[in-house]
């Protein structure tokens, strides 16, 4: 039934953001140590977590790696099967979850005990226990799970309606879905065939080289697994939102569709500093990554005209003075607008860290968490905040508690972020290293030789600002949820937006880009073909020449 759809939707919701509760709450320790404090070395503080690092990897795998993946199946299983009005088989959908809650549990155990602190990337050959890589797998599988569930659902939707058009809110969900399980097997290959058999002391040694490029193989795609999710209510809510509508079905359905085919076959852009990989392949990785920024520069206007739609239609006027007449009183519109602004940053910067020629000078720098704090940080964090406000109104029937506390929750979060992002993009360019304990000698030698009095303090400060966030918005989510509930839960709606170019409902009446885009699982053949052109060259030579490179022991 829809009551146990909706129930699902708010565990896998909730699960998510307790899991960022507790990350969020480790982050200003991180802002604080590249503010030049250490409090990591506080006694109190000494019990709990052992070191920087442990308190790193808990902050990255509990809010990157946990809080997206859990939030995202839920949010990607109920809008598909809302949009196409289909049920989902529940006890299977039930399975899921609880798999991938016992996948979380079971590598808290040695996070928590300070026995796999391998940071969120986890390079061999720092070596973490067995039990975290058989969680992180088991996490893993679930969501490819519920990917199998949603193209399931969506498959027989097109043999019970054939010739017509998917909705667009479906086609987002079913083209991110298929992008994520061509994305994830590198990390399956990475988890299952190296790096368990290698904990488990069944190998005699593993090769850092090929783990890392599984990873990245998996590691760049994932966040347009977190991105594209947050993109389906800029696209397909946030317009309605705001009074407006959806700029292009066609268009939108153009950006998913090149999102499905380019995502992937673009991860060496993470190793432009890896030996033994040609650099011929480096290049054409950097190509295909400038590609790939090319939908998200579509979404950058689409978005911005669907704005400008709504704040028209709200009496706006002027080339920008528009800006003002967009509804700054909604906490979930704000929220989701901050979160594209910032993004603007986190994207430019993105295109900075693929170039070649500038990688050297940000690679390995504080630089990079900047620019991950104004994408997955914002773009995605604060957009999913942002749906929170309506979402859970909709899955409860429960009012959102102080709205206008939501409202500043939304701009704390924006502030911080940004704050810290200009603090570590600074001290990057300075040449202080990313990962680095603020006692590490190479980042006290890059302060040193530098004045970074200012940037230093942004960043500690940034710490500050974004744990008053953190608390104005879970007292609003907490609040809400313990309330009791006083509306029909369908009383507040799925805010989906009209097109002002709608798609049309006939295949055959549809325009070219339409059709052309319709076949998803053909454009997941050509993603996949793509994929082996451009690793299969890169992968081979280090299947023939695998490295048996014995670990080093963290358990
Ligand atoms: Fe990145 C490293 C390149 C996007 C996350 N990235 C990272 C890491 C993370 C991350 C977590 O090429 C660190 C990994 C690690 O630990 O080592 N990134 C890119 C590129 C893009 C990009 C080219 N990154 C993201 C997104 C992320 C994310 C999205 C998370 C969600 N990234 C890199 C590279 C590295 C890297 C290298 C490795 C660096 C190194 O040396 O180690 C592109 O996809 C970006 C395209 C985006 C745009 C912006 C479009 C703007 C939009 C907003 C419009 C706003 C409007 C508002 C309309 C072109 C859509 C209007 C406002 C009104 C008020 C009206």
């Amino acid at each position: 039934t829809l009551t146990n759809l909706k129930k699902l939707t708010q565990y896998y919701a909730v699960t998510a953001f307790l899991a960022l509760l507790i990350g969020v709450l480790l982050g200003p320790l991180q802002a604080l140590n590249y503010g030049g404090v250490n409090v990591y070395e506080f006694p109190l503080l000494k019990v709990l977590i052992k070191s920087y690092y442990q308190g790193l990897t808990l902050h990255g795998v509990l809010n990157a790696l946990v809080f997206t993946q859990f939030f995202i199946s839920g949010w990607m299983l109920y809008l598909p099967a809302r949009d196409l009005n289909v049920r989902p088989n529940m006890r299977f959908a039930w399975f899921t979850y609880l798999t991938m809650t016992a996948g979380l549990l079971t590598a808290a155990v040695p996070l928590l005990m300070n026995n796999a602190t391998v940071l969120y990337t986890f390079y061999p050959p720092l070596e973490g226990s067995p039990v975290f890589y058989i969680g992180a797998a088991v996490m893993v599988a679930a969501s490819l799970l519920v990917a199998g569930q949603v193209v399931g659902l969506w498959l027989s939707w097109k043999r019970a309606n054939p010739g017509r058009v998917t909705p667009v809110v479906t086609y987002m969900s079913v083209a991110t879905w298929l992008m994520w399980a061509v994305a994830a097997l590198g990390l399956v290959v990475e988890v299952v065939g190296m790096l368990i058999p290698w904990s488990l002391g069944l190998t005699r040694g593993v090769d850092p080289l090929l783990a890392r490029t599984l990873f990245w193989w998996t590691g760049h795609p994932i966040v347009y697994f977190w991105l594209l999710p947050a993109y389906i209510s800029w696209y397909a809510f946030l317009p309605r939102q705001a009074g407006g509508r959806m700029a292009s079905e066609g268009l939108t359905r153009l950006a998913f569709a090149m999102f499905l085919v380019f995502s992937v076959p673009v991860g060496l852009h993470h190793q432009y500093a890896d030996p033994n990989v040609q650099n011929t392949w480096k290049v054409i990785h950097m190509f295909l990554t400038f590609l790939v920024a090319v939908p998200s520069l579509l979404t950058a206007f689409s978005a911005a005209a669907s704005l400008e739609d709504a704040a028209r239609a709200r009496g706006g006027r002027g080339v920008v003075g528009w800006v003002r007449r967009l509804p700054w009183g909604n906490a979930s519109v704000t929220a989701q607008v901050l979160a594209m602004v910032s993004f603007i940053f986190g994207g430019a910067g993105g295109i900075v860290n693929a170039s070649m020629a500038f990688a050297p000078v940000v690679h390995n720098t504080a630089w990079i968490p900047g620019h991950f704090h104004i994408t997955v940080g914002t773009a995605t964090t604060l957009t999913f905040m942002g749906v929170m406000f309506w979402l859970v109104p909709h899955l409860t029937g429960k009012r959102l508690f102080a709205p206008r506390l939501a409202l500043a929750s939304a701009w704390w979060w924006f502030g911080g972020m940004m704050l810290f992002a200009l603090g570590m993009h600074w001290q990057g360019l300075a040449g202080v290293p990313r990962r680095a304990q603020v006692s590490a000698s190479a980042q006290q030698a890059a302060y040193d030789s530098m004045n970074m009095a200012l940037p230093k303090l942004l960043t500690a400060i940034s710490g500050g600002v974004l744990f008053v966030a953190a608390v104005l918005f879970y007292t609003v989510l907490i609040r809400t949820l313990l309330s009791p509930r006083l509306d029909d839960p369908e009383s507040t709606p799925i805010p989906t937006s009209e097109a002002i170019s709608p798609a049309g409902q006939n295949l055959r009446e549809a325009s070219l880009l339409v059709r052309r885009t319709e076949p998803l699982l053909a454009l997941t053949f050509a993603a996949l073909i793509l994929v082996i052109l451009v690793y299969g060259p890169v992968i081979a030579p280090m299947l023939a020449n695998y490295q048996f490179i014995p670990g080093q022991r963290l358990w």
